[in-house]
């Protein structure tokens, strides 16, 4: 897991796990090693990790009294500053187990904020992690508290009184207010933006972080897109345009990657950026094919895909970095996905051709919206002969009577638009 970044101060954090008593151990260690790839992409340096199977979690400590013990030595030995639960911890268990340990004890939810806190780049995104961050503080301000008071090297650290609680409460929510309200301005700019482009075909994908989404637009779209092997390299949506050779090109916009309990703050906040999926003519679901995990991954894609009722919308299921599969394996997930998967196709990116059958599946669902008209205009209309050309396929070209005729394929909505233009005569044929 090479990390060429970490700070030079990393601070050394141990990771925690507590997963339920009869969890296989291979998901176990998959848990556990995606953690220190989160922890690591937040630019903690791990430098151990404690694990104990439970049947039910301890109310005040989550791990049992023992355990507690081990990771405070854990901690001690490695001279660690931070203890990392893959579990979510309630308040109150966060600072008892501050306290007993001494250290800072951070759960995965906190983890994964920090990471978009950092990654944000856009005004957007920033201000949709700053929404997350502020909802779940909101909740969680006496701990924070505690923090702060102790920070300042108090001895027997008092928190602050109800009242002061309170005013916090009231300052956050006023500034949830003011976030809220901008991000709706910056939705309706975006639906604008949106709506400008409703007669091209647009496709987005989605997909597990580091599945390979951004890699798969830089292909297909020859254009420079940020990529990464990090988990959540991209936060920000970002579309751009492909010419596939086809009918037209289409517009293929990324989004920001899923993940294995993904807080819910942050869905909620990105909802606006999760509107494009919602608007798109197909989805391009990209899964790591070559990860042991991809069917939890996928029901993780899924489980957000549904909560942001997407899950209507048609879907491809793009198996990607086969170059990393045997071939035998690669036969043996072809046929165990055919039968549930629905529409899919394998890639490879780093391969050469390794994209093609996903092109050609493009083209095919671009094709199928298309239906076929016969336009006639007047020979000075160059604007129509052109629009066919570029956002579909013209079949047959004609002179008549100083008017052009042609027989093309075309957008439903761009032959419902030339149906209510002065001076254009169209037929359309059934989508055949
Ligand atoms: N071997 C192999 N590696 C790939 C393939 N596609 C992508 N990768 C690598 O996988 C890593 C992640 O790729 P990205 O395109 O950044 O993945 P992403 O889905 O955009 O990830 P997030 O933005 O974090 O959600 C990079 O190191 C890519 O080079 C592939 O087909 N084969
Ligand atoms: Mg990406």
């Amino acid at each position: 897991m090479g990390d060429l970044t970490v700070k030079k101060n990393a601070e050394r954090a141990i990771l925690v796990g507590a997963p339920p008593f009869d969890m296989p151990q291979q998901v176990v260690d998959e848990h556990l090693e995606e953690l220190a790839r989160l922890a690591n992409t937040a630019g903690a340096d791990v430098c151990g990790m404690v694990v104990q199977r439970l049947r039910t979690p301890n109310a005040s400590t989550y791990i049992g009294k023992g355990k507690v013990e081990q990771l405070s030595r854990a901690l001690k030995e490695h001279d660690a500053s931070l203890a990392i639960f893959d579990e979510d911890l309630s308040p109150a268990q966060g600072v008892k187990l501050e306290k007993a340990l001494g250290t800072r004890a951070m759960d995965r939810t906190e983890l994964i904020l920090d990471i978009f806190a950092l990654r944000a780049k856009t005004s957007e995104s920033k201000l949709q992690v700053e929404v997350a961050q502020l909802q779940y503080m909101r909740s969680r301000l006496k701990r924070m508290w505690t923090h702060l008071s102790r920070e300042g090297g108090g001895i027997g650290a008092r928190g602050p009184g109800e009242q002061q609680l309170e005013t916090d409460r009231r300052l956050i929510d006023r500034r949830l207010t003011n976030l809220r309200r901008d991000l709706r301005q910056m939705e309706k700019r975006r639906a604008t933006q949106r709506k400008a482009r409703k007669e091209q075909f647009a496709v987005a994908l989605v997909g597990y972080t580091n599945a390979g989404k951004s890699s798969i637009l830089r292909e297909l779209s020859g254009s420079d897109v940020f990529v990464e092997d990090r988990l959540f390299a991209t936060l920000d949506s970002a579309t751009r345009i492909c010419d596939l050779e086809g009918p037209g090109p289409i517009l293929l916009t990324d989004t920001v990657g899923f993940i294995r309990k993904l807080p819910h703050h942050l869905i909620a906040s990105f909802r606006a950026t999760l509107e494009e999926l919602l608007e798109a003519d197909l989805l391009l679901h990209v899964i790591d094919a070559s990860s042991p995990n991809w069917e939890e991954h996928n029901e993780a894609v899924n489980e957000v895909l549904v909560a942001s009722g997407v899950n209507e919308r048609p879907v491809l299921f793009v198996m990607n970095k086969i170059d990393r599969l045997t071939h035998a394996e690669e036969q043996a997930l072809r046929s165990r996905t055919a039968a549930f998967l629905g529409p899919q196709v394998f890639t490879s990116v780093i391969e050469r051709g390794g994209l093609d059958s996903l092109r050609e599946a493009l083209q095919a669902a671009m094709r199928a919206r298309l239906v076929t008209v016969r336009v006639s205009f007047p020979v000075i209309d160059g604007r129509t002969l052109a629009e066919a050309y570029r956002v579909g396929e013209v079949l047959e070209r004609g002179y008549e009577a100083g008017r052009m005729m042609i027989t093309a394929r075309v957008p439903t909505a761009v032959a419902g638009r030339w149906r209510e233009t002065n001076g254009l005569i169209v037929e359309v044929f059934d989508a055949a």
